[in-house]
């Protein structure tokens, strides 16, 4: 862990660099897009520019009426797939390392950038409990990661996430508004021109 960078970070933000290089990672996620296709998600706002799957008993959905969780692909109404072992184990041991014991993820969102996706600024707040934190994994591309405070208008910095980076949101870091910077062009020499980015929640 690279203590100089955790040092700096607001409370409840662990980064855990470089823990998440194993390629049976990818090799996972891959099974899950094979089975739940990657997609544009629409906003009330509008699409996307990130395109997203699940896997897990739960996933996140959004539609112009809005966001939630929902237990079904509504593309295909079947069930996620569930979440792989490797990726559940990641998730725990990462959770674990930064101080939340027992973290059993029920929805594993994957997003896709490519060049000039991004994300803008958001709470995650549609989980049950926010005792539980939410772990982040992030492959391919790199990423400038903003994070802020508890309202929109609070000051924000950035971090910048490599492949293999972990976040453990935890805490009071559970509200903070945070959002992905457009992703640059780039090649990575496992995923090509794309990040993924992958976060494990207890959601229900
Ligand atoms: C991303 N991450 O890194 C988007 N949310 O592409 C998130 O929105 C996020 O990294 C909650 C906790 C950690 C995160
Ligand atoms: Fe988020």
């Amino acid at each position: 862990m690279n203590l100089f960078a955790t040092a700096q970070l607001p409370p409840g933000v662990v980064l855990q660099r470089g823990v998440a290089r194993d390629p049976a990672i990818i090799a996972a996620l891959e099974t899950v897009i094979a089975a739940a296709p990657l997609r544009t998600m629409i906003t009330p706002r509008g699409p996307m520019s990130v395109r997203m799957t699940n896997c897990g008993s739960l996933g996140w959905v959004s539609d112009a009426s809005g966001y939630r969780y929902a237990p079904a692909d509504p593309a295909t109404k079947l069930p996620w797939p569930p979440i792989p072992d490797a990726l559940a184990t990641l998730a725990r041991r990462c959770a674990e390392d930064a101080g939340f014991p027992e973290f059993y993820p029920d929805a594993c969102l994957i997003n896709q950038y490519t060049p000039g996706a991004q994300m803008g600024l958001h709470q995650d707040r549609d989980e049950r409990d926010f005792a539980q934190p939410i772990v982040s994994v992030s492959l391919g591309l790199p990423a400038r990661f903003t994070i802020g405070g508890e309202t929109r208008k609070h000051a924000t910095f950035d971090i910048e996430l490599e492949h293999g980076d972990v976040v453990v949101f935890g805490g009071p870091a559970r509200r903070m508004y945070h959002g992905v910077k457009r992703i640059a062009p780039g090649h990575h020499p496992l995923l090509g021109a794309r990040r993924l980015n992958v976060t494990f929640r207890r959601a229900g």
